[in-house]
């Protein structure tokens, strides 16, 4: 049983909205460390990465690449850490802020010398370039930015451009997809179930493949779990909302999966955002999947 390492980034630089900063916080206040050591599990809490606030950083920012150079810094911190959690032979447990921090998380990764391949759960698809992006928002580009298409400064960080193949990457959950990010999915070649066919399939038939998908010929696999793949009734609190989401049993079913499969090598979890939640259930329903997601069943 590897050791597990947890580390918070507590930056909202890579959207418009504040308050997703308070996320690790919110995280461990719902219990993650005792869960965790419930179920066997020797776990450190190497605290925070340090982030600046956007109140002391200039308004003048490239309105297509929002807080760029410190969205590069985070990652770039955060790379070296997950790098060297994975080379001591642990497992990191990375909790946003924001989804621009998984930029940091897949380059320290690909760092470490462990082939992985990613299941990407979410309601995005996190898959915008400066070309394409509506908002300038970085968290809507770091499934893009890990597969080697973006701004330079954020495909460069960590040795390799590219992070992860396309064919090892599955999206699950996806309900909102901007018009011009919908034609890199299809160019990148990464496999995309959608809510429509998870609906259609069942949730066990898509993360039977998604898993075969992500293990194919690599070590092991990289969960990016942003709060907002969930439906809002069970995790109100996460910036931009979408209805349609994944279930509570959906979500829970697939982190059982993932633990059966016992190919976790780390994981992200995302985009909790404790202003917009409710007494502070988005982050317990994180705590929850985490526990799944580690190996908790009923019996
Ligand atoms: C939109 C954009 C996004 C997360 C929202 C939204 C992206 N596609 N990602 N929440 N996690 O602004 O790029
Ligand atoms: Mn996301
Ligand atoms: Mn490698
Ligand atoms: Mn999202």
């Amino acid at each position: 049983m590897k050791e597990l390492r947890i580390i918070g980034v507590p930056s909202d630089l890579g959207q418009g909205r504040r308050g997703v900063d308070m996320g690790p916080s919110a995280i461990r206040y719902a219990g993650l460390s005792a869960a965790l050591e419930r179920l066997g599990y020797k776990v450190e809490d190497l605290g925070n990465i340090n982030v600046p606030t956007p109140e002391m950083k200039e308004q003048n920012q490239n309105a297509k690449l929002r807080y760029l150079h410190e969205v590069t810094e985070v990652a770039k911190n955060l790379c070296g850490m997950v790098s060297q959690v994975v080379r001591e032979g642990h497992l990191p447990i990375i909790l946003g802020g924001d989804h621009s921090i998984a930029i940091g998380s897949l380059a320290g990764m690909a760092q470490s010398s462990t082939d992985y391949g990613v299941i990407w759960f979410d309601a995005h698809g996190d898959m915008n370039t400066e070309q394409t992006t509506p908002s300038g928002n970085i968290h809507g580009m770091p499934l893009a930015v890990s597969l080697g298409y973006g701004h330079d400064q954020l495909v460069t960080i960590g040795d390799l451009k590219q992070k992860v193949k396309p064919e090892n990457v599955v999206l699950v959950g996806i309900r909102s997809i901007d018009e011009d990010e919908a034609r890199l999915i299809r160019e990148a070649g990464v496999r995309c179930y959608t809510m429509a066919e998870i609906d259609r399939r069942g949730m066990a038939q898509v993360m039977t493949e998604a898993i075969e998908i992500a293990t194919n010929g690599t070590d092991g696999i990289h969960l990016s779990l942003d709060l907002d793949s969930l439906d809002p009734m069970f995790a109100p609190g996460v910036g931009t909302p979408v209805y349609g989401g994944v279930t509570y049993r959906e979500g829970h079913l697939a982190m059982e999966m993932l633990a059966a499969s016992d190919s976790l090598v780390s994981v992200d979890v995302v985009e909790v955002n404790p202003i917009l939640d409710e007494h502070n259930r988005t982050a317990i329903m994180a705590v929850e999947l985490v526990e799944s997601l580690f190996g908790k069943t009923v019996l």
